[in-house]
């Protein structure tokens, strides 16, 4: 096993490559366990690297069978070879061919990096470190190489052959029994994004023809029998075609498009140049077997790989340290697709839960880093809701600061200035810089420092002055190796709410502040602490802050309850409407808990009910509705508590609540269930989701409050339902009960859908996910059923990430019985996967805001696994920063 080297990779000590590989010629005899690779490689000395340097091909446990310089042999005991490297200590200082026969096991690979098994199927992940498990290579994102590929395999194991670029030759061998197929790719790329395929796989195919007329047929290849299942994938891929030639000018550029569709994948999909690898679930849907949440995670993730065309592939990254270059932009254009594609309004809430959900957690523990990180010891753990969500919001931010026209401007300057290069941030941000004219330095802290400002507000009226001023400060804790912060550029979008909606904004040139500083009704808060005065403001109003989410920070306002009902009710900004509802909830539930812990009871507000109450009967939208009607996670409430978290506080809290509101607004919960039932044939669209969306949110509360009348209705709907979104929301209110309805409902479920892996995904995550006492033992119990396998990383993810993220009360059990079993799941899983084991450990990140005895515990677990001798590069790096 590979394991830490103990200095970091820093991005100071960047160096451009010494020699560069201008072309790869790659030929690979697949086999089960013996599988041939020689590689044909084009070097030069680099004109801007050092001269005379030696060659240093990384490696990862590899094992050389014969090398050729210029096609004489390289005596394989005089070179410096390990598993690891091959040095070419004095290689010639001209163009010169080197050759290299490697032979290895992709059944034998469990770590799914590099060409392993995925059934009967190969393929290839190769970022960001893989392609060094398939052949000694320069395996940096800087060395772009043109590729040509020969396949040759068994035409009865693998009749489907594949790789990057364009098929330019295929044929039969020894008869017909086997056959290979050479494919060329004309764009120069880093080894990261090589890909190849073979299999025996159910193909789906269509084309596109681009704006400029060019014609590209578009392939989807699963296991077969599944085809039916690739069709909405199919057209989200086109829809993701035409909307980037659209909204971003850009086109696609190769004659051909495919997807494959594997069932182990250790992330969600790659973006490989014309090759997209994909975990099945991100391709596979039917509405009996995928809910309208799945449905939009496929049109989501087609999307986000299909735009890396250009955002990473055309112009990629010059080292992983600018691995937010291609992510946070991939992310920001796939929000931009699917808000196009849905609502915006609930798009938005839906990307701030998850932001706030994944990445606020992290900027706030152990594990913070900044967007554009400076060392790393392992790079595959740098794959996270920092580089992805925070890069995406970073962003959005731009373009919120600079507006839509200059943001577009630097956008086409980008594209255009760097395409067939390996770029950074710098580059990036200078075609913004250059495009709006402005200096972005003090904004490119965002990259620079880790951690959630915190933004503190406050607002006074003066009646004589007709004036309303809002004083803002920011603050940031200090995060791992960063004590001292600069302020952020945060840009606020901000209004005034009266009693008949928004207010005009006029600003005076008062208390420092300018009528400049507002455009476009955003404030930009630049300084650690400004003020701003608004002019002709006739009555007190209630300010709306952050709106639409404007930056990535916590916001407190003092607001009262009354306002926020204001708000709720008058704001024209959807999302603070949403976010005025959320904080409410939020102020109470931390109130609830704080009289638990004290032996008290929950607190009840009628006030916030009957708000909420209102939403319900109005409920024009009701995809909105129901994003209005469901609470803060339990996750949430942790995180706003920020310290001396007790889990089952804030689940009995959360559960009083609701319990009330089911109770309270049962009426309303039934009649907007009974409303929105289905209307006619299935449609995924988000219409017809959101209608589901609000009848299931309904249902939840209704359980809560009613529950033997809410488990009549849910027991009803879970026989009726012929979708899954209706089908496991149905299990969903079930399983809030323990008893035998549940344990009835999920055998029922069990045997109707054996036979769909993304299913029992499905089943094994909801029991993760039952808070109850008797949880762990029933997940040890499951660990031992014959679906489950820790070698795949969806079932590892559905069952123990399930737990470990999805059920706060259980996997943070008072005994520490929780971490000890995730501890020791990582600790096997670290054996055979350490990226999905390194992942899962990161469940801990949020330890040290736990009460005492729990935070001691989760730290004992901790500490074990710091303690085993043999760990994976992963999991050490992630341990020793999470006790940091
Ligand atoms: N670039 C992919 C994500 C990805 C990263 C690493 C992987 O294996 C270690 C696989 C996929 C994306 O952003 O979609
Ligand atoms: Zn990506």
């Amino acid at each position: 096993m590979r394991t830490d080297s103990a200095e970091p990779v820093r991005l100071k000590d960047y160096k451009a490559p010494d020699y560069l590989i201008d072309a790869v010629d790659l030929d690979v005899k697949l086999h089960a366990t013996a599988t041939r690779i020689v590689s044909r490689l084009s070097i030069r000395p680099n004109p801007h690297g050092r001269r005379d340097a030696a060659l240093v091909l990384d490696g990862d446990g590899l094992n050389a069978r014969r090398i050729t310089l210029d096609g004489e042999a390289i005596d394989l005991d005089k070179a410096l070879l390990s598993p690891d490297q091959l040095t070419l200590a004095a290689p010639p200082q001209r163009p010169f061919a080197l050759e290299i026969e490697t032979e290895i096991d992709p059944s034998a690979n469990t770590r799914l990096m590099g060409l392993y098994r995925s059934g009967s199927a190969y393929c290839t992940q190769c970022e960001p470190e893989g392609f060094r498990r398939i052949t000694y290579f320069l395996d940096r994102p800087d060395v772009l190489s043109v590729y040509t590929v020969r396949i040759e395999a068994d035409r009865s194991e693998a009749p489907l052959l594949l790789s990057n670029g364009n098929l330019i030759e295929a044929g039969d061998l020894e008869g017909g029994k086997r056959h290979y197929a050479v494919w060329r790719d004309p764009f120069p790329k880093p080894s990261y994004l090589f890909a190849l395929v073979g299999g025996d796989l159910g193909s789906v195919h269509d084309e596109f023809i681009t704006k400029s007329g060019r014609k590209v047929a578009l392939g989807i290849h699963v296991e077969h029998g599944k085809e039916p299942h690739a069709a909405y994938a199919m057209d989200a891929l086109k829809r993701s075609m035409a909307w980037d030639e659209t909204a971003f000018g850009r086109e696609y550029d190769l004659d051909v498009f495919n997807i494959v569709a594997v069932s182990d994948f250790n992330m969600g999909a790659m973006e490989n140049k014309g090759l997209n690898i994909f975990n099945d679930k991100y391709v596979l849907a039917s509405p009996a077997t995928a809910t309208d949440a799945d449905y939009a995670h496929i049109e989501a993730v087609i999307a986000h790989e299909y735009f890396h065309n250009w955002t990473g592939n055309r112009i990629t990254c010059r080292d992983w340290f600018q691995l937010c270059l291609k992510e946070g932009l991939t992310v920001f254009r796939d929000h931009e697709f699917s808000s196009d594609m849905r609502s915006r309004a609930v798009h938005r809430i839906a990307d701030v839960r998850a932001l706030r959900a994944a990445q606020f957690p992290e900027d706030a523990g152990p594990l913070a880093h900044n967007v554009r990180p400076e060392t790393y010891h392992e790079i595959n753990n740098f794959y996270t809701a920092t580089i992805y969500e925070k890069g995406a919001e970073v962003i959005r931010m731009l373009k919120v600061l600079i507006g839509e026209a200059a943001f577009a401007r630097g956008m086409n300057l980008y594209f255009d200035r760097y395409d067939g290069t390996a770029a950074t941030i710098e580059d990036f941000i200078s075609c913004f810089a250059e495009a709006a004219n402005r200096d972005l330095t003090a904004f490119s802290r965002w990259y620079h420092q880790s951690g959630t400002p915190l933004v503190e507000a406050n607002g006074a009226y003066d009646a004589a002055a007709r004036t309303f001023t809002l004083e803002f400060r920011q603050f940031s804790k200090p995060t791992p190796g960063q004590d001292h912060k600069e302020p952020f550029v945060i840009p606020i979008a901000l209004g005034l709410v009266g009693r008949d909606g928004d207010l005009p904004l006029k600003v005076g040139a008062q208390n420092g502040a300018s009528a400049l500083e507002i455009s476009r009704a955003v404030f930009e808060l630049s300084a650690p602490s400004r003020k701003i005065t608004f002019l002709d403001v006739p009555s007190r109003p209630v300010p709306s802050l952050l709106r639409g989410f404007s930056a990535p920070v916590r916001l407190d306002y003092p607001a009262s309850e009354a306002d926020l009902i204001t708000l709720i009710a008058h704001d024209s900004d959807s999302f603070n409407r949403w976010q005025a509802a959320q904080t409410y909830a939020s102020r109470l539930l931390l109130r609830s808990v704080a009289n638990i812990r004290a032996g008290g009871e929950a607190r009840h507000d009628q006030g916030f009910i009957d708000a909420l109450g209102v939403v319900l009967n109005k409920s024009s939208d009701p995809a909105y509705t129901a994003q209005m009607i469901t609470l803060p996670s339990e996750a949430d409430i942790a995180r706003d508590m920020g310290e001396d978290v007790d889990p089952d506080a804030i689940h009995a809290a959360r559960d009083a609540l609701r319990q009330a509101i089911g109770k309270s607004l049962a009426a309303g919960l039934l009649s907007a269930y009974a409303r929105h039932a289905e209307n006619g044939p299935y449609s995924p669209d988000a219409e017809a989701a959101g209608r589901r969306a609000l009848r299931n949110a309904a249902l939840d509360l209704y359980c809560a409050g009613e529950p033997v009348e809410g488990a009549r209705l849910a027991a009803r709907q879970f026989e009726a339902a012929d979708t899954m979104t209706n089908e496991i929301a149905a299990l969903g209110a079930l399983a809030q009960r323990a008893g035998s309805l549940r344990e009835g409902a999920l055998d029922t479920f069990y045997r109707r859908h054996a036979a769909e892996a993304l299913v029992i995904d499905k089943w094994f995550a909801l029991q993760a996910m039952i808070p109850e006492t008797d949880t762990l033992e029933r997940i040890q119990k499951l660990m031992r059923h014959a679906a489950f396998s820790l070698q795949n990383p969806n079932r590892v993810r559905s069952l123990i990430g399930a737990f470990a993220t999805g059920n706060q009360t259980r996997f943070n059990a008072p005994d520490g019985s929780g971490y000890d079993f995730v501890a020791g799941v990582v600790l096997d899983l670290d054996q055979k996967n350490p990226q999905v084991a390194a992942r899962l450990l990161a469940a801990f990140k949020s330890w040290r805001s736990l009460e005492a005895k729990r935070r001691g515990l989760a730290e004992a677990a901790l500490r074990r696994i710091a303690a085993e001798g043999a760990l994976s590069a992963d999991v050490k790096d992630i341990v020793e920063r999470s006790l940091g």
